[in-house]
């Protein structure tokens, strides 16, 4: 996919605020910290456009990019951190369930799992909203950079148990790693 164009438009913390038009949207989702933000600028390839940070919880809207005019990529909130407040754990439910419920240009969701971890709990919430409203699904395992190729495998393996019948793809936004197969599958739905 050539780049031509990347815009962040919005941050929206209700579903009032959300772009009102019907382009595809390709959706990122995971926890808190598994690096969201970090691959859609290496999707992108705009360092500094969804804004990544080392304190876990920050982003807790939905925020909205357009890409070359003509479909968008949206960036959720993460989940699971602890230190965000109680209420706010519950505002995410809502707001991804509403989100993964309604839309109705949602084409894709990139569903990210950190390599290094087996799954979460909430992952497995996350995989079941996801399956439940029947949307297209990759799964993105990301940091692979810090595993060995050994470790890489296992922790595919240990994905594929707790969700069988996803696509699984390795990333890497340090090195570019799993870019064009990302890519691909986003072409594909959109
Ligand atoms: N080594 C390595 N670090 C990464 C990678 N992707 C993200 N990180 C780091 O992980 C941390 C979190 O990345 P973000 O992209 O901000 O994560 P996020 O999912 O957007 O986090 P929230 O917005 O808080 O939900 C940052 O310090 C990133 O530099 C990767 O592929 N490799
Ligand atoms: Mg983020």
């Amino acid at each position: 996919m050539k780049i031509v164009s990347a815009e962040f438009v919005k941050s929206a913390f209700e579903k009032r605020h959300w772009v009102d038009d019907d382009r595809p949207e390709i959706a990122f989702l995971g926890r808190s910290n598994v690096g969201k933000s970090s691959l859609i600028n290496s999707l992108l390839m705009r360092r500094g456009l969804a804004r990544t940070s080392n304190t876990p919880g920050r982003t807790q809207s939905i925020n909205f990019f357009l890409i070359n005019d003509s479909f968008y990529f949206t960036d959720l909130p993460g989940y699971g951190f602890a230190k965000v407040a109680k209420s706010m754990r519950v505002e995410w439910g809502d707001m991804a369930r509403q989100y993964l419920e309604e839309r109705e240009q949602l084409r894709l969701c990139v569903q990210l799992i950190d390599s290094r971890h087996p799954p979460t709990r909430l992952d497995l919430q996350l995989n079941e909203w996801i399956e439940h409203n029947q949307k297209a699904r990759v799964i993105v395992a990301t940091k692979s950079d810090k595993l060995s190729n050994n470790e890489l495998e296992r922790s595919k393996k240990q994905i594929e148990i707790l969700i069988p019948n996803a696509r699984i793809i390795a990333y890497s936004a340090t090195m570019g790693r799993g870019r064009d197969e990302v890519w691909g599958a986003i072409a594909g739905s959109i």
